[in-house]
Protein backbone atom coordinates (compact mmCIF):
# COMPACT_ATOMS: atom_id res chain seq x y z
CA UNK A 1 0.00 0.00 0.00
CA UNK A 2 2.86 2.43 1.22
CA UNK A 3 4.18 2.66 -2.51
CA UNK A 4 0.47 3.69 -3.64
CA UNK A 5 -0.05 6.20 -1.35
CA UNK A 6 3.09 7.85 -2.20
CA UNK A 7 2.25 7.97 -5.59
CA UNK A 8 -0.86 9.83 -4.97
CA UNK A 9 0.01 13.29 -4.95
CA UNK A 10 2.18 12.81 -7.65
CA UNK A 11 -1.22 11.28 -9.73
CA UNK A 12 -3.25 14.40 -8.94
CA UNK A 13 -0.16 16.80 -10.02
CA UNK A 14 0.21 15.39 -13.55
CA UNK A 15 -3.87 15.45 -13.64
CA UNK A 16 -3.67 19.49 -12.85
CA UNK A 17 -0.68 19.91 -15.16
CA UNK A 18 -2.69 17.56 -17.94
CA UNK A 19 -6.37 20.00 -17.47
CA UNK A 20 -3.79 23.26 -17.49
CA UNK A 21 -2.13 22.39 -20.73
CA UNK A 22 -5.72 21.28 -22.17
CA UNK A 23 -7.43 23.97 -21.02
CA UNK A 24 -9.51 25.89 -23.29
CA UNK A 25 -8.77 30.16 -23.76
CA UNK A 26 -12.35 30.73 -22.10
CA UNK A 27 -11.69 28.23 -19.28
CA UNK A 28 -8.77 29.62 -18.37
CA UNK A 29 -8.25 33.18 -16.02
CA UNK A 30 -8.60 35.77 -17.88
CA UNK A 31 -5.38 37.61 -19.22
CA UNK A 32 -5.29 41.36 -18.51
CA UNK A 33 -4.07 44.52 -20.86
CA UNK A 34 -3.29 47.57 -19.61
CA UNK A 35 -2.56 50.52 -21.24
CA UNK A 36 -1.62 53.26 -19.11
CA UNK A 37 -0.96 56.37 -21.27
CA UNK A 38 1.52 59.49 -20.04
CA UNK A 39 -0.51 62.79 -19.44
CA UNK A 40 -3.77 61.86 -21.44
CA UNK A 41 -6.22 64.27 -20.67
CA UNK A 42 -9.88 63.68 -19.33
CA UNK A 43 -11.05 65.34 -22.67
CA UNK A 44 -8.82 63.68 -24.87
CA UNK A 45 -10.61 60.76 -26.57
CA UNK A 46 -13.76 61.13 -29.22
CA UNK A 47 -16.25 58.37 -26.88
CA UNK A 48 -15.05 61.38 -23.56
CA UNK A 49 -16.52 63.85 -26.19
CA UNK A 50 -13.59 64.95 -27.96
CA UNK A 51 -14.36 66.69 -31.46
CA UNK A 52 -11.79 66.19 -33.75
CA UNK A 53 -9.29 63.53 -32.04
CA UNK A 54 -10.57 60.26 -33.68
CA UNK A 55 -10.09 57.31 -31.69
CA UNK A 56 -12.50 54.62 -33.17
CA UNK A 57 -10.28 51.21 -31.64
CA UNK A 58 -10.96 53.17 -28.08
CA UNK A 59 -14.09 54.23 -28.74
CA UNK A 60 -14.98 50.33 -29.37
CA UNK A 61 -13.76 49.22 -26.11
CA UNK A 62 -16.19 51.97 -24.72
CA UNK A 63 -19.15 50.56 -27.08
CA UNK A 64 -18.53 47.24 -26.08
CA UNK A 65 -17.07 47.56 -22.65
CA UNK A 66 -17.55 50.11 -19.34
CA UNK A 67 -16.34 54.09 -19.45
CA UNK A 68 -15.91 55.52 -16.11
CA UNK A 69 -16.11 59.08 -15.50
CA UNK A 70 -15.09 59.41 -11.74
CA UNK A 71 -11.96 57.24 -12.17
CA UNK A 72 -9.09 58.97 -10.18
CA UNK A 73 -4.91 57.84 -10.34
CA UNK A 74 -3.50 58.72 -6.84
CA UNK A 75 -1.72 61.40 -7.61
CA UNK A 76 -1.11 64.04 -10.45
CA UNK A 77 2.41 63.08 -11.91
CA UNK A 78 3.86 60.07 -13.38
CA UNK A 79 5.96 58.14 -10.71
CA UNK A 80 3.94 57.95 -8.07
CA UNK A 81 0.74 57.36 -9.88
CA UNK A 82 2.68 54.44 -11.65
CA UNK A 83 3.45 52.89 -7.74
CA UNK A 84 -0.02 53.28 -7.55
CA UNK A 85 -1.60 51.78 -10.45
CA UNK A 86 1.06 48.55 -9.31
CA UNK A 87 0.44 48.35 -5.96
CA UNK A 88 -2.75 48.87 -4.95
CA UNK A 89 -1.69 52.00 -2.16
CA UNK A 90 -1.45 55.45 -1.90
CA UNK A 91 1.77 56.29 -3.19
CA UNK A 92 2.41 57.81 0.24
CA UNK A 93 2.15 54.17 1.59
CA UNK A 94 4.77 52.64 -0.53
CA UNK A 95 7.29 55.22 0.19
CA UNK A 96 6.48 56.72 -3.44
CA UNK A 97 4.66 60.06 -3.42
CA UNK A 98 7.59 62.50 -3.21
CA UNK A 99 7.47 63.83 -7.13
CA UNK A 100 9.04 61.85 -10.05
CA UNK A 101 12.20 59.80 -10.20
CA UNK A 102 14.91 62.09 -12.21
CA UNK A 103 17.65 60.33 -13.96
CA UNK A 104 20.35 60.63 -11.64
CA UNK A 105 18.02 59.63 -8.37
CA UNK A 106 18.96 55.97 -6.84
CA UNK A 107 15.95 54.95 -5.42
CA UNK A 108 12.72 53.05 -7.18
CA UNK A 109 9.65 50.90 -5.84
CA UNK A 110 10.67 48.58 -3.30
CA UNK A 111 11.00 44.88 -4.46
CA UNK A 112 8.94 43.67 -1.38
CA UNK A 113 6.13 45.15 -2.72
CA UNK A 114 3.45 43.22 -4.54
CA UNK A 115 2.44 44.55 -7.84
CA UNK A 116 -0.21 43.37 -10.65
CA UNK A 117 2.66 41.05 -11.93
CA UNK A 118 4.35 40.06 -9.09
CA UNK A 119 0.59 38.53 -8.18
CA UNK A 120 -0.46 37.39 -11.94
CA UNK A 121 3.61 36.00 -12.08
CA UNK A 122 2.51 33.75 -9.29
CA UNK A 123 -0.67 32.46 -10.88
CA UNK A 124 1.77 31.47 -13.96
CA UNK A 125 1.16 33.94 -16.06
CA UNK A 126 3.39 35.26 -18.69
CA UNK A 127 4.06 39.09 -18.14
CA UNK A 128 5.44 41.61 -20.02
CA UNK A 129 5.58 45.52 -19.55
CA UNK A 130 6.50 47.46 -23.15
CA UNK A 131 6.65 51.05 -22.58
CA UNK A 132 7.83 53.54 -20.00
CA UNK A 133 8.21 52.21 -16.14
CA UNK A 134 9.90 55.17 -14.27
CA UNK A 135 9.70 53.43 -10.84
CA UNK A 136 13.08 53.11 -10.61
CA UNK A 137 16.24 52.29 -13.28
CA UNK A 138 19.11 51.05 -11.33
CA UNK A 139 20.08 47.25 -11.38
CA UNK A 140 16.88 45.65 -9.08
CA UNK A 141 14.33 48.06 -9.39
CA UNK A 142 13.40 47.44 -13.18
CA UNK A 143 9.90 45.67 -14.72
CA UNK A 144 11.81 42.50 -14.63
CA UNK A 145 12.61 42.52 -11.03
CA UNK A 146 9.16 43.27 -10.17
CA UNK A 147 7.14 40.86 -11.38
CA UNK A 148 7.86 41.50 -15.54
CA UNK A 149 9.29 38.61 -17.32
CA UNK A 150 9.90 40.65 -20.41
CA UNK A 151 10.18 44.46 -20.71
CA UNK A 152 11.13 46.67 -23.44
CA UNK A 153 10.67 50.24 -23.33
CA UNK A 154 11.88 53.38 -21.86
CA UNK A 155 13.18 53.34 -18.16
CA UNK A 156 11.55 57.35 -17.43
CA UNK A 157 10.28 60.24 -19.04
CA UNK A 158 10.75 60.69 -22.49
CA UNK A 159 12.12 64.17 -22.32
CA UNK A 160 14.91 63.10 -19.43
CA UNK A 161 17.06 63.06 -22.99
CA UNK A 162 19.01 65.60 -24.80
CA UNK A 163 15.87 67.02 -25.37
CA UNK A 164 17.22 69.33 -22.17
CA UNK A 165 20.02 70.18 -23.67
CA UNK A 166 18.87 71.60 -26.72
CA UNK A 167 15.88 73.32 -24.65
CA UNK A 168 19.27 74.82 -22.76
CA UNK A 169 17.41 73.99 -19.19
CA UNK A 170 21.01 73.00 -17.11
CA UNK A 171 19.83 69.16 -17.39
CA UNK A 172 22.05 66.77 -18.63
CA UNK A 173 20.32 63.59 -18.95
CA UNK A 174 20.23 60.66 -21.81
CA UNK A 175 17.39 58.48 -22.84
CA UNK A 176 18.20 54.75 -23.11
CA UNK A 177 15.72 51.96 -24.68
CA UNK A 178 16.30 49.21 -22.74
CA UNK A 179 15.02 45.17 -23.33
CA UNK A 180 15.25 43.81 -19.58
CA UNK A 181 18.37 45.48 -18.06
CA UNK A 182 20.18 45.86 -21.70
CA UNK A 183 20.52 49.09 -23.23
CA UNK A 184 19.37 48.56 -26.57
CA UNK A 185 20.04 52.04 -28.24
CA UNK A 186 20.72 55.74 -26.16
CA UNK A 187 18.60 58.10 -27.66
CA UNK A 188 15.64 55.93 -29.42
CA UNK A 189 13.82 57.59 -32.51
CA UNK A 190 10.90 58.75 -31.12
CA UNK A 191 8.88 59.21 -33.98
CA UNK A 192 9.01 55.21 -33.50
CA UNK A 193 8.40 54.48 -30.05
CA UNK A 194 4.51 53.86 -29.95
CA UNK A 195 4.88 51.51 -33.21
CA UNK A 196 7.36 49.41 -31.22
CA UNK A 197 6.08 48.92 -27.76
CA UNK A 198 2.82 48.20 -29.32
CA UNK A 199 4.68 45.79 -32.02
CA UNK A 200 6.65 44.23 -29.00
CA UNK A 201 3.05 43.92 -27.14
CA UNK A 202 1.61 41.72 -30.06
CA UNK A 203 4.76 39.57 -30.19
CA UNK A 204 4.08 38.53 -26.74
CA UNK A 205 0.72 37.92 -27.07
CA UNK A 206 1.22 35.40 -30.06
CA UNK A 207 4.24 33.78 -28.16
CA UNK A 208 2.26 33.41 -24.82
CA UNK A 209 -1.35 32.55 -26.48
CA UNK A 210 -1.57 29.22 -24.62
CA UNK A 211 -0.70 30.54 -21.26
CA UNK A 212 -2.74 33.35 -19.04
CA UNK A 213 -0.85 36.39 -19.51
CA UNK A 214 -0.59 39.98 -18.19
CA UNK A 215 0.47 42.89 -20.51
CA UNK A 216 1.24 46.05 -19.63
CA UNK A 217 0.99 49.11 -21.67
CA UNK A 218 2.54 52.46 -20.25
CA UNK A 219 3.11 54.20 -23.73
CA UNK A 220 5.44 57.19 -23.32
CA UNK A 221 3.54 59.09 -24.92
CA UNK A 222 1.77 61.74 -24.89
CA UNK A 223 4.00 63.09 -22.66
CA UNK A 224 5.90 66.39 -24.22
CA UNK A 225 7.73 66.36 -26.35
CA UNK A 226 5.21 64.46 -28.27
CA UNK A 227 6.24 62.29 -32.16
CA UNK A 228 3.97 60.43 -34.00
CA UNK A 229 5.20 58.35 -36.71
CA UNK A 230 5.00 59.04 -40.35
CA UNK A 231 2.06 56.82 -40.76
CA UNK A 232 -0.20 59.21 -38.30
CA UNK A 233 2.01 62.40 -38.49
CA UNK A 234 -0.23 65.18 -39.99
CA UNK A 235 -3.33 63.32 -40.18
CA UNK A 236 -5.15 64.65 -37.08
CA UNK A 237 -7.42 68.36 -37.45
CA UNK A 238 -5.82 68.63 -33.81
CA UNK A 239 -2.37 68.92 -35.12
CA UNK A 240 0.22 66.76 -33.70
CA UNK A 241 -1.47 66.01 -30.35
CA UNK A 242 -4.30 64.89 -32.08
CA UNK A 243 -1.58 62.30 -34.41
CA UNK A 244 0.19 61.20 -31.41
CA UNK A 245 -3.39 60.14 -29.55
CA UNK A 246 -4.62 58.64 -33.25
CA UNK A 247 -1.32 56.20 -33.04
CA UNK A 248 -2.20 55.17 -29.08
CA UNK A 249 -5.95 54.61 -30.57
CA UNK A 250 -4.21 52.42 -33.47
CA UNK A 251 -1.48 50.51 -30.77
CA UNK A 252 -4.84 49.59 -28.43
CA UNK A 253 -6.70 48.41 -31.61
CA UNK A 254 -3.29 46.00 -32.98
CA UNK A 255 -3.73 44.55 -29.56
CA UNK A 256 -7.63 43.96 -29.85
CA UNK A 257 -6.91 42.76 -33.75
CA UNK A 258 -4.30 40.05 -31.99
CA UNK A 259 -6.32 39.02 -28.92
CA UNK A 260 -9.24 37.94 -31.93
CA UNK A 261 -6.86 36.07 -34.12
CA UNK A 262 -6.08 34.36 -31.05
CA UNK A 263 -9.35 33.53 -30.06
CA UNK A 264 -8.37 35.74 -26.80
CA UNK A 265 -10.88 38.20 -27.00
CA UNK A 266 -13.51 36.73 -25.05
CA UNK A 267 -11.16 35.78 -22.43
CA UNK A 268 -9.33 38.96 -21.88
CA UNK A 269 -9.62 41.78 -19.99
CA UNK A 270 -8.47 44.88 -21.36
CA UNK A 271 -7.94 48.22 -19.71
CA UNK A 272 -7.65 51.85 -21.33
CA UNK A 273 -6.47 54.51 -18.85
CA UNK A 274 -3.91 57.04 -18.25
CA UNK A 275 -1.50 58.12 -15.53
CA UNK A 276 -2.35 62.05 -15.18
CA UNK A 277 -4.10 64.45 -16.68
CA UNK A 278 -2.90 66.73 -19.53
CA UNK A 279 0.44 69.13 -18.95
CA UNK A 280 -1.11 72.22 -20.26
CA UNK A 281 2.03 74.83 -20.25
CA UNK A 282 3.27 73.39 -24.06
CA UNK A 283 -0.33 74.81 -25.29
CA UNK A 284 -1.14 72.99 -28.41
CA UNK A 285 1.30 70.33 -27.58
CA UNK A 286 -0.60 69.06 -24.63
CA UNK A 287 -3.83 67.74 -24.04
CA UNK A 288 -7.22 68.99 -22.50
CA UNK A 289 -9.06 67.87 -19.56
CA UNK A 290 -12.66 68.91 -21.24
CA UNK A 291 -14.90 70.21 -18.41
CA UNK A 292 -12.12 69.53 -15.83
CA UNK A 293 -10.20 72.40 -14.14
CA UNK A 294 -6.56 72.11 -14.16
CA UNK A 295 -3.85 70.22 -15.27
CA UNK A 296 -1.22 67.54 -14.65
CA UNK A 297 0.50 68.66 -11.44
CA UNK A 298 -2.48 69.81 -9.85
CA UNK A 299 -5.07 68.63 -7.48
CA UNK A 300 -7.81 70.07 -9.55
CA UNK A 301 -9.96 67.61 -11.08
CA UNK A 302 -8.13 67.92 -14.31
CA UNK A 303 -4.90 66.77 -13.13
CA UNK A 304 -6.25 63.17 -11.35
CA UNK A 305 -9.77 62.59 -12.75
CA UNK A 306 -8.81 60.82 -16.33
CA UNK A 307 -10.69 58.39 -19.33
CA UNK A 308 -10.69 54.60 -18.33
CA UNK A 309 -12.25 52.37 -20.49
CA UNK A 310 -12.42 48.45 -19.55
CA UNK A 311 -13.65 45.89 -21.65
CA UNK A 312 -14.51 42.38 -21.14
CA UNK A 313 -16.64 41.04 -23.87
CA UNK A 314 -19.45 38.86 -22.16
CA UNK A 315 -18.42 40.02 -18.47
CA UNK A 316 -18.24 43.36 -18.61
CA UNK A 317 -21.76 44.77 -19.89
CA UNK A 318 -21.42 46.18 -23.04
CA UNK A 319 -22.20 50.18 -23.62
CA UNK A 320 -22.20 50.76 -19.98
CA UNK A 321 -21.09 54.28 -17.93
CA UNK A 322 -20.52 54.09 -14.74
CA UNK A 323 -20.34 57.62 -12.23
CA UNK A 324 -19.45 55.60 -9.29
CA UNK A 325 -16.07 56.92 -7.63
CA UNK A 326 -13.42 54.59 -8.82
CA UNK A 327 -9.48 54.61 -8.53
CA UNK A 328 -6.52 53.16 -10.29
CA UNK A 329 -5.61 51.78 -6.56
CA UNK A 330 -8.91 49.89 -7.11
CA UNK A 331 -7.60 48.01 -9.84
CA UNK A 332 -5.13 45.38 -8.31
CA UNK A 333 -7.76 43.88 -5.71
CA UNK A 334 -10.13 43.99 -8.76
CA UNK A 335 -7.84 42.05 -11.25
CA UNK A 336 -6.98 39.49 -7.90
CA UNK A 337 -10.87 38.49 -7.43
CA UNK A 338 -11.02 38.45 -11.58
CA UNK A 339 -8.23 35.71 -11.90
CA UNK A 340 -7.88 34.33 -8.36
CA UNK A 341 -4.78 36.46 -7.86
CA UNK A 342 -3.74 36.55 -3.90
CA UNK A 343 -3.45 39.93 -2.37
CA UNK A 344 -0.11 40.05 -0.31
CA UNK A 345 -0.13 40.77 3.56
CA UNK A 346 1.02 44.17 3.29
CA UNK A 347 -1.78 46.37 3.91
CA UNK A 348 -3.19 48.08 0.35
CA UNK A 349 -6.00 51.29 0.02
CA UNK A 350 -8.05 50.06 -2.91
CA UNK A 351 -10.78 47.76 -2.87
CA UNK A 352 -12.24 45.17 -5.53
CA UNK A 353 -15.03 46.77 -7.82
CA UNK A 354 -15.29 43.42 -9.66
CA UNK A 355 -19.18 44.10 -9.33
CA UNK A 356 -19.42 47.43 -10.91
CA UNK A 357 -17.56 45.96 -13.40
CA UNK A 358 -19.58 43.46 -14.05
CA UNK A 359 -22.83 44.77 -13.70
CA UNK A 360 -23.79 43.06 -10.39
CA UNK A 361 -27.31 44.97 -9.17
CA UNK A 362 -26.85 46.89 -6.37
CA UNK A 363 -23.13 46.62 -7.04
CA UNK A 364 -21.26 49.68 -4.95
CA UNK A 365 -17.56 51.07 -5.77
CA UNK A 366 -14.81 50.19 -3.07
CA UNK A 367 -15.12 53.52 -1.00
CA UNK A 368 -16.82 56.62 -1.55
CA UNK A 369 -13.97 58.37 -0.33
CA UNK A 370 -10.28 59.51 -2.12
CA UNK A 371 -7.41 61.64 -0.85
CA UNK A 372 -5.62 63.72 -2.94
CA UNK A 373 -1.68 64.23 -2.36
CA UNK A 374 0.27 67.08 -4.22
CA UNK A 375 2.70 66.39 -6.81
CA UNK A 376 5.54 66.25 -3.94
CA UNK A 377 3.03 64.16 -1.60
CA UNK A 378 1.49 66.59 0.41
CA UNK A 379 -1.63 65.54 1.44
CA UNK A 380 -3.83 68.04 0.13
CA UNK A 381 -7.63 67.32 -0.05
CA UNK A 382 -10.20 64.86 0.13
CA UNK A 383 -13.45 63.58 -2.03
CA UNK A 384 -16.61 61.81 -0.10
CA UNK A 385 -19.25 61.29 -1.91
CA UNK A 386 -19.87 64.13 -4.46
CA UNK A 387 -17.99 66.96 -1.71
CA UNK A 388 -14.50 67.42 -2.48
CA UNK A 389 -12.28 69.45 -0.34
CA UNK A 390 -9.13 71.15 -0.96
CA UNK A 391 -7.31 72.61 2.49
CA UNK A 392 -3.77 72.74 1.25
CA UNK A 393 -1.85 73.11 -1.60
CA UNK A 394 -1.23 75.56 -4.37
CA UNK A 395 -4.94 75.49 -5.25
CA UNK A 396 -6.48 76.31 -1.77
CA UNK A 397 -3.55 78.91 -0.35
CA UNK A 398 -6.84 81.45 -0.02
CA UNK A 399 -8.10 79.21 2.59
CA UNK A 400 -9.77 76.03 1.86
CA UNK A 401 -12.17 75.24 -0.98
CA UNK A 402 -15.13 72.75 -1.03
CA UNK A 403 -17.20 72.22 -4.36
CA UNK A 404 -20.22 69.52 -4.90
CA UNK A 405 -18.68 67.49 -8.05
CA UNK A 406 -21.46 66.41 -8.89
CA UNK A 407 -23.36 69.92 -9.70
CA UNK A 408 -20.11 71.34 -10.38
CA UNK A 409 -17.56 69.45 -12.49
CA UNK A 410 -15.45 72.30 -13.35
CA UNK A 411 -14.84 73.55 -9.43
CA UNK A 412 -15.89 76.81 -10.11
CA UNK A 413 -18.48 77.87 -7.16
CA UNK A 414 -16.87 76.86 -3.79
CA UNK A 415 -18.95 76.33 -0.81
CA UNK A 416 -16.51 76.09 1.90
CA UNK A 417 -17.95 79.94 3.45
CA UNK A 418 -21.59 78.56 3.37
CA UNK A 419 -21.01 74.87 4.27
CA UNK A 420 -18.21 75.40 7.18
CA UNK A 421 -19.20 72.02 8.88
CA UNK A 422 -18.12 70.21 6.09
CA UNK A 423 -14.95 71.88 5.69
CA UNK A 424 -14.28 70.82 9.57
CA UNK A 425 -15.22 67.18 8.96
CA UNK A 426 -13.90 66.09 6.00
CA UNK A 427 -10.52 67.81 7.05
CA UNK A 428 -10.69 65.71 9.71
CA UNK A 429 -11.58 62.72 8.20
CA UNK A 430 -8.81 63.27 5.51
CA UNK A 431 -5.95 63.90 8.30
CA UNK A 432 -7.22 60.72 10.10
CA UNK A 433 -6.88 58.20 6.71
CA UNK A 434 -3.63 59.95 6.34
CA UNK A 435 -1.60 60.04 9.55
CA UNK A 436 -2.77 56.00 9.37
CA UNK A 437 -1.04 55.80 5.91
CA UNK A 438 1.74 57.81 7.10
CA UNK A 439 2.34 55.74 10.41
CA UNK A 440 2.59 52.58 8.44
CA UNK A 441 4.64 54.02 5.30
CA UNK A 442 6.69 51.59 3.62
CA UNK A 443 9.73 52.27 2.48
CA UNK A 444 11.80 52.52 -1.54
CA UNK A 445 14.55 50.79 -2.00
CA UNK A 446 17.67 52.83 -2.51
CA UNK A 447 20.26 51.11 -4.81
CA UNK A 448 23.82 52.26 -5.26
CA UNK A 449 25.01 50.68 -8.55
CA UNK A 450 24.30 52.13 -11.62
CA UNK A 451 23.28 49.98 -14.75
CA UNK A 452 25.16 52.70 -16.91
CA UNK A 453 27.66 55.77 -17.00
CA UNK A 454 25.92 59.08 -16.68
CA UNK A 455 26.81 61.95 -19.05
CA UNK A 456 25.02 64.35 -16.94
CA UNK A 457 25.27 64.57 -13.27
CA UNK A 458 26.48 62.53 -10.40
CA UNK A 459 24.42 59.53 -10.26
CA UNK A 460 24.24 58.63 -6.74
CA UNK A 461 22.64 61.90 -5.54
CA UNK A 462 21.78 61.45 -1.61
CA UNK A 463 18.53 63.94 -1.85
CA UNK A 464 15.80 62.20 -4.25
CA UNK A 465 13.78 65.28 -3.69
CA UNK A 466 16.24 67.71 -4.29
CA UNK A 467 15.19 68.70 -7.93
CA UNK A 468 11.97 70.13 -9.01
CA UNK A 469 10.22 69.72 -11.85
CA UNK A 470 12.61 71.17 -15.24
CA1 LIG B 1 2.55 61.42 -16.52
Amino acid sequence: MKPLIKLMPLVLVLAALATAAGARADERPPNVVIFFTDDQGFGDLSCYGHPTIHTPHIDRMAAEGMKLTNFYVASPVCSPSRAALLTGCYPKRVGMHKHVIFPPYNYGLHTDEHTIADMLKAEGYATGCFGKWHLGHRPGLLPTDQGFDAYFGVPYSNDMSTFHREMNTGYKFNLPLLRGHEVLEWEPDQHELTKRCTEEAVKFIEQNKDKPFFVYVPHAMPHFPIYASKDFAGKSPRGLYGDVIEEIDWSVGQVLQALEEHGLDDNTLVIFSTDNGPWKPFKQLGGSAGPLRGEKGTNWEGGQRVPCVIRWPGKVPAGTVTRGLTRSIDLLPTIAELTGGKLSDRPIDGGSIKGLLLGEPGAQPASDTFLYYSSRGELTGIRKGAMKLLFAGNEAKGGPLLYNLEVDISEEWDLAKKHPEHVEELKALASKLNEEITANARPTRVVKETLWEWPGKKPDDPNPNKQGRP
